[in-house]
């Protein structure tokens, strides 16, 4: 019988080969993790991994230069070793830093071959630094929108929230260890609901049909906290995680997956207690699917992770009525965060404070995304 693991991980380019790396170490030994990049370096800094060099010919071992069209190339170059290497996976989680050349050119590409593979397909893209230039936040807008079309669920991480989150002068290997925690946190959720011995255990099947469509909306958020009353304080902080309140984030989803680790002393009342105040704040009326675990290792420590699904958005809407107002522009995917819109003006140096779910230090109609009509 084949002992092949439910779940193959991808880091592709050089930020999804370095998230991935880091996540490594953390992962338990069930995940299959894939390196993939037209670039020998980040492959080579990991001998451990197994990896695919794609291109040779075309990239000559090195990185595309940000160039989608020769990532690409490489991509088609190696078609039947990538093929190979993601056959016969329930689960591709896809790791990437969109704005350069391979990230942005390949992650489409795969995305499509693990779905035409019969693979449920979930992609963690970062978006560009605001200070990285418009070539490169332009080339991450328009990969971002292709990949989540070919994808059944899709967390974009704004590199400029984890700026604010660690603060300017943080190193910027602070500033992507947040986003690690949190890829990581729901990649362990995810890992967790194929391994027997949950306290809670999830039917893996169940998790497929939660992200049965291509191109839904995705909510993902992480907590953690420890000591007294860790399970409501870790259900609270997933409920406030930046992630879940970024720009173009989805706020209430009709799916929901809930996972919740914690030390011996977890009990099931304490992990349906983090389902209820999940449920309060992001829905998951349709379905919620709660998977708890015990580490012997965590001590007082508890983990919330959430992942969430609505349905695609409709392509057509309704009709307007007879004399009804005209209807609204169409509003594109997501919203990008510009520098602007980032910044937090006076408190752009301090913490957030959230408040039912919302920052408020950002101004009320950036938070509600009031359009501003100028004076006449
Ligand atoms: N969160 C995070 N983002 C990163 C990291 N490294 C790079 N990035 C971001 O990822 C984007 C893409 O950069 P790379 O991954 O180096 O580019 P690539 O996909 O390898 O593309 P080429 O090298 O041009 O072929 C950058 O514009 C950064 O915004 C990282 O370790 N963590
Ligand atoms: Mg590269």
């Amino acid at each position: 019988m084949s002992t092949s693991p439910g779940i193959l991980l991808i880091g592709l380019g050089g930020a999804g080969c370095a998230m991935v790396s880091r996540l490594a170490p953390r992962l338990p030994a069930e995940i299959k993790i894939l390196l993939v990049d037209t670039d020998t370096r980040p492959l080579a800094e990991n001998p451990a991994l197994e990896s695919v060099q794609i291109g040779r010919a075309v990239c000559r071992g090195m990185g595309s230069g940000g160039e989608i069209g020769l990532a690409k190339t490489s991509a088609e170059a190696d078609d039947a070793t990538l093929r190979r290497q993601l056959n016969g996976f329930p689960l591709v989680v896809l790791v990437t830093g969109l704005g350069g050349g391979t990230g942005s050119g390949v992650a489409t590409y795969l995305a499509n071959l693990a779905t035409e593979l019969g693979s449920t397909v979930l992609a963690f893209a970062t978006l560009p630094f605001s200070h990285e230039g418009e070539r490169r936040q332009r080339q991450a807008k328009e990969a971002s929108e292709q990949l989540f079309l070919k994808t059944h669920g899709m967390v974009l991480v704004h590199n400029d929230l984890l700026l604010q989150q660690s603060g300017a002068e943080a190193p910027l290997a602070t500033s992507f260890s947040a986003a690690d925690r949190w890829v990581g946190g729901a990649l362990q959720g995810l890992a967790s609901a194929f391994e027997p011995g949950a306290l809670v255990p999830v039917d893996p099947a169940a998790l497929r049909s939660l992200f049965a469509n291509l191109a839904s909306p995705t909510l993902c958020a992480f907590g953690t906290d420890e000591g007294e009353g860790a399970a409501t304080k870790a259900a609270a902080a997933a409920c406030d995680c930046p992630l879940a309140h970024g720009p173009g984030s989805v706020m209430k989803v009709g799916s929901l997956f809930v996972y919740v680790v914690g030390g011996p002393s977890l009990t099931s009342g304490e992990a349906f207690e983090v389902v209820a105040a999940v449920r309060k704040r992001f829905g998951g009326e349709i379905s919620t699917l709660l998977c708890a675990r015990v580490d012997p290792n965590a001590g007082s420590r508890v983990e919330v992770a959430v992942l969430g699904a609505s349905l695609p958005p409709q392509k057509k809407a309704a009709k307007p009525r007879k004399g009804a107002a005209p209807e609204a522009e169409a509003q594109p995917l997501f919203d990008f965060a510009t520098e602007a819109s980032m910044r937090r003006g006076l408190f752009g140096g301090t913490p957030m404070t959230f408040i039912d779910g919302q920052d408020v230090d950002v101004p009320t109609y950036i938070r509600q995304a009031v359009k501003l009509i100028p004076n006449p």
